[in-house]
């Protein structure tokens, strides 16, 4: 997804970047005679037109969906199988290159784009090419996929044989699936359907020595050692780059029902979505959201107030059915009584999709604003009302200026907490709302991952015993660190 916003030229003869964000910081991108050896064998390795080396093409590739983390690449390669794939982390493994994967760079962490300080030239590895989808397996209920494929062409090839893949986000356009395996993606659907690496039953995927491992047969019953995909699912590039997919599909389940309800706080909004848990036979989305946030998004992304007066906090929950779930979802909001101050229903596709982008638009909503410090954090759901009250008060004692969007996925007790006004670089206000999550037995990340945003946080989350068997694989695995270096470990 290129993303050249609040970038500019830098203005120096003769540097190969076009874009900076800051043009008086700008490196000036020499190509040394080491770097022009692995040019050479990359082009050799996936054909000369897929090495893009000019700075104008690299520029999308090089910069976050969120515009806070950049870096230069020697080149940004672009193979179509996974031979090419295997013969560019060769060459540079072999040049002594870092090796940046890359799908649709909607990830949220830093994770998929170079470094800004690297002590060594970084390639950019986009697995964007790599898209074909196979025939649905019927019989299985199961899709092999090329890791570039986007998660909206798997979803449209599912559905056109009566499936439905099990995880929803707002990114589908651009998200592909090898980044969703990569950061193990969460989204709308996981406490009904679980996350990524819960719809895995096979990979494929190329070693950082060029080795490939494969394992696509579709066997749901396969207990033949590790389990090299669950392993691979959230390795963040560290591991392997992923080249295809074996994944379980759902049933589809074509008649759909949204309610958007209005509650006194968080705290109701929680009961609330455990009541229609309990009550509705296919509950698929629960989402939470605030009145801010809404105001921020009928401001950027237009559209009416969905009620005549504003409420503190929102639910939004979607259910589908094989015949119309509106009667039931009617009903279970009706039983939920005191909790829900006032309430729109629609199952009509615009009416649907009217009150989906007041969640989903949250996103672009807050970017639009500035660069926002974007933390996703989990607590258990008997600590999230507190959480998502404490953590303004947390932000406010360290950054005072600051305004805060909370809004998430609430049935999975998480809350993206998104921070506006200290500068990119100052951590601060991050230390003070993953701490928070931590003190509450939650975890520094429910679903987009570590990256670069939160390598200082890793052992703090999880010990020094997990973090030093991570460290095991990742040096039996990649040896020389040629994969992503910087994410997950500093
Ligand atoms: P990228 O951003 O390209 O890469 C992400 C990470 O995976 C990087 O570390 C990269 O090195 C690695 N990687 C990419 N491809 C491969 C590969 N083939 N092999 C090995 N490593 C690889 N995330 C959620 O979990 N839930 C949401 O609800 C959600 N909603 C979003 C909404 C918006 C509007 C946006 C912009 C993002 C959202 N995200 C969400 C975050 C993002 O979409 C996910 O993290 C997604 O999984 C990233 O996929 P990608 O192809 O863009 O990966
Ligand atoms: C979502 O749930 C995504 O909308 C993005 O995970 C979260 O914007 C964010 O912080
Ligand atoms: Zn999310």
């Amino acid at each position: 997804m290129p993303n050249k916003a609040l970038a500019s030229r830098c203005a120096t003869v003769g540097c190969g970047r076009s874009w900076v964000t800051n043009p008086g910081a700008c490196h000036h991108l020499v190509v040394s005679p080491n770097d022009a050896g692995l040019l050479g064998t990359l082009r050799a390795a996936v054909g000369t037109a897929q090495v893009l080396t000019d700075a104008d093409l690299r520029a999308g590739y090089e910069t976050d969906w969120t515009r806070r983390w950049h870096g230069d690449a020697v080149a940004v390669v672009r193979p179509q199988t996974a031979e090419g794939v295997a013969a560019s982390l060769v060459a540079c493994r072999e040049a002594g290159a870092a090796v940046i994967p890359q799908g649709g760079n909607t990830g949220l962490v830093g994770g998929s784009v170079p470094r800004g300080t690297a002590s060594r030239p970084q390639v950019v590895l986009s697995v964007a090419r790599l898209r074909d989808l196979e025939p649905v397996d019927t019989a299985a209920a199961e899709v092999t996929v090329a890791a570039g494929a986007t998660l909206g062409n798997l979803q449209a090839h599912a559905r056109a044989a009566g499936y439905a893949f099990g995880v929803d986000l707002g990114a589908r356009e651009s998200a592909t699936i090898g980044g969703m395996i990569a950061t193990n993606a969460g989204g709308i659907h996981a406490f009904r359907h679980g996350p990524m690496r819960a719809q895995l039953v096979g990979l494929e995927a190329v070693l950082a020595d060029g080795s490939v491992v494969r394992r696509l047969p579709g066997l749901l019953k396969d207990n033949t050692g590790y389990h090299l995909p669950s392993l691979l699912a959230g390795s963040e590039g560290t591991l392997a780059v992923v080249t295809r997919a074996r994944l379980r599909l759902v049933p589809y389940l074509p008649r759909r029902a949204v309610a958007l309800a209005a509650v006194d706080g968080a705290e109701e909004a929680i009961a609330l979505a455990a009541e229609l848990r309990r009550r509705l036979t296919n509950l698929l989305a629960a989402e939470l959201f605030f009145d801010d946030g809404m105001e921020l998004v009928l401001r950027h992304a237009g559209g009416q107030p969905p009620f005549g007066e504003a409420h503190p906090a929102y639910l939004l929950v979607e259910v589908d059915g094989a015949v119309d779930p509106i009667p039931e979802l009617a009903a279970a909001v009706e039983a939920a009584g005191a909790l829900v101050r006032n309430a729109v229903l629609a199952d009509d596709e615009a009416g649907r999709e009217r009150l989906w982008r007041l969640r989903e638009r949250h996103t672009e909503s807050v970017n639009a604003e500035g660069i926002p410090h974007k933390l996703d954090v989990a607590v258990p759901m008997g600590r999230l009302a507190a959480y998502a009250r404490d953590v303004r008060a947390a932000i406010a004692g360290v950054a005072p200026a600051a305004r805060t969007y909370l809004y998430g996925h609430v049935l999975d007790g998480n809350l993206h907490v998104n921070v506006l006004g200290p500068p990119p670089d100052d951590e601060t206000v991050d230390g003070a709302v993953l701490r928070l999550a931590i003190e509450m037995g939650g975890t520094v990340s429910a679903e987009h991952g570590i990256g670069v945003a939160k390598v200082g946080w890793l052992e703090a989350d999880r010990g020094p015993a997990d973090v030093a068997a991570m460290r095991s694989i990742k040096h039996a695995l990649d040896p020389d660190g040629i994969l992503n270096p910087g994410v997950l470990f500093a």
